[in-house]
């Protein structure tokens, strides 16, 4: 007989735990979690590459729902590297039991409403079979790596890694010729690590990046014990904002300053803070007009000429067709400086394009590149590549594929109309990829939570998105991003990335509290724009 459950949740990564734990623990349901890595932790599990660790601060990349784990758990450093992030989570799978209802090693196939009992049948590749009457996703927005489709990979004789998918064991560059290809957010972070190691260095650079510095530090006992005692505040600082950053909300124009009191803030904000506070604890307005966008990028401009000695190759490193922070702002330690190497070479792609791999290396329209290891870090198919690559049927057989052709439509992120009592944490249409990950997962779990025990009480089976709800919300998205300068770049977060992905911008430019209140307005009316029913057939 099939295994029934009330909840299944797609994934064990910050998302997935949570879920698990509250559905569980706080409600006393019957949840069975699915993972397709051998271990929980999600993005933290998979990116292993050199170099990886985490662009948000730790005191504030952590979940808020415990105060005890808060209280008891230590970070080392304000950016913490990946495997310390792997084993705070698998802390938490140990701390609140989770282990035991999750399954590893377990990738989902399909999951496929019944419109006849309004249940789910999810199936997975080890053979599995199970319903339920929700399905959860927790499959995370960056998951699905995308390696491009550049001719020759498969005939390359040396090793290739995609960041994403980093072996285990590491991977050793010493002595080696190596190329990285991509520039974003990981191939700035993995660049300065790789170099230090490697024989030589080629980074093949598509589009050029803006990139400001970390300036990590270890946490000192007294910072982290000042924090702790905060901690109340910095959770009400974060849902107050904009981002979900705990940074004071940002009043001023950039236009606001003159040119010497905005240099001299930039400077202190370079220097002295780095990281996501230039761009979210600056100007309100950095994302918003190009005018006020121009003196954050050409300041950014004017350092990388300070820091990369070579003019020619500090001009290829210097972005000028798109505004500062429409690509995801990447967060480097000395990521510009490696530049500066001996042993590092930066290939332009824009002017000598990338034409194939060969047996022995990298073939540009100029040159032929030795290599013994290529890196991918070509990013992901984000925000829906991990959802479609599973066969997720709706009512009457609805293909969430068919329903996406056109781009993904939600209604708030959480729900698509026609697949009913299907969540989807952080999907597209949320402000989530945008924002503090972990606080807007919280938010999400917490929602679909309280939603199913509304259901719970109100003698509901059925929950969907109604039609109309999801076109007034999808087009409340667009013109919500319209309003920014986001759609000005070829970002993932417009699935740019992805040859022949529909260009739709996926996530919710509006702001994080701006859309929590959104999510709490609807609840307090009744769930207003979702519709509840009994579990049989329409
Ligand atoms: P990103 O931000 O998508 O960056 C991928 C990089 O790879 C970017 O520089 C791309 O250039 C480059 N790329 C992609 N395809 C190609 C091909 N075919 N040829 C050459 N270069 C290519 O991924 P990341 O992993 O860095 O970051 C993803 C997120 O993870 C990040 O935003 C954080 O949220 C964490 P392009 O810019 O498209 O010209």
């Amino acid at each position: 007989m099939e295994q029934e459950y009330d909840a299944i949740v797609i994934g064990a990564g910050f998302a997935g735990l949570y879920m698990l734990h509250y559905l569980r623990d706080r409600m006393g349901l019957s949840a069975q979690v699915f993972e397709m890595g051998d271990g929980v932790g999600g993005t933290w599990y998979w990116n292993r590459y050199p170099g990886a660790r985490c662009d948000s601060e730790s005191y504030y990349y952590c979940y808020s729902f415990d105060s005890e784990l808060e209280q008891e758990w230590e970070w080392s450093s304000k950016y913490p590297e990946q495997p310390e992030i792997l084993s705070y989570l698998e802390h938490v799978a140990g701390r609140f039991d989770l282990y035991r209802d999750i399954q590893l090693g377990t990738r989902v196939v399909s999951a496929h409403f019944d419109d006849a009992t309004g249940d789910w049948a999810v199936t997975t590749e080890r053979g599995d079979r199970v319903t339920a009457r929700f399905v959860i996703s927790a499959v995370g927005c960056l998951s699905a790596a995308n390696v491009p489709p550049i001719p020759g990979l498969d005939r390359f004789g040396g090793d290739w890694y995609h960041t994403g998918a980093w072996p285990h064991g590491g991977v050793d560059f010493s002595g080696k010729k190596v190329g990285i290809i991509g520039t974003g957010s990981t191939g700035i972070q993995a660049t300065p690590v790789v170099a230090a190691e490697a024989d030589h260095l080629w980074v093949f650079q598509r589009t050029p990046n803006y990139s400001i510095p970390a300036r990590n530090f270890d946490m000192s006992a007294e910072a982290t014990a000042d924090i702790k005692a905060r901690y109340d505040e910095i959770h009400q600082l974060a849902r107050d904002s904009y981002g979900g950053f705990p940074y004071r909300i940002m009043t001023r124009s950039a236009l606001d300053d003159s040119p010497e009191e905005r240099r001299a803030n930039f400077e202190r904000l370079w220097n002295e803070e780095g990281g996501f506070k230039f761009i979210y604890g600056s100007y309100f307005d950095l994302l918003r007009n190009q005018e006020a966008n121009d003196t954050a990028a050409e300041f950014i401009r004017t350092k990388i000429r300070q820091i990369v000695d070579d003019p020619e190759v500090a001009e290829r490193l210097c972005p000028t067709d798109y505004p500062y922070g429409t690509k995801r702002p990447p967060v480097d330690t000395d990521y510009y400086a490696t530049f500066n190497r001996d042993n590092v070479t930066l290939v332009d792609l824009r002017a000598t394009p990338l034409e194939e791999i060969t047996v022995t290396g990298i073939r540009t329209t100029d040159a032929d590149y030795p290599l013994d290891i290529i890196v991918f870090a070509t990013g992901f198919d984000a925000m829906t590549g991990s959802l479609l690559r599973m066969d997720i049927r709706g009512r009457h057989g609805l293909r969430l594929a068919d329903k996406w052709a056109g781009g993904p439509v939600t209604y708030l992120g959480l729900q698509v109309a026609g697949f009913p009592n299907l969540f989807t944490i952080t999907g597209p249409g949320s402000p989530s990829v945008l924002a503090n990950m972990p606080l807007c997962i919280e938010q999400h779990v917490e929602w679909i939570g309280r939603c199913i025990e509304h259901m719970r009480v109100t003698g509901a089976e059925v929950v969907e998105a109604e039609e109309g709800a999801e076109d007034a919300w999808v087009d409340h998205v667009r013109e919500a991003a319209e309003q920014t300068l986001f759609p000005k770049a070829n970002s993932w977060y417009l699935g740019a990335n992805i040859p022949g992905k529909k260009r739709v911008f996926m996530p919710y430019t509006g702001g994080f509290k701006p859309y929590a209140d959104r999510c709490e307005e609807v609840a307090a009316h009744d769930y207003l724009g979702f519709r509840f029913s009994s579990a049989v057939a329409e």
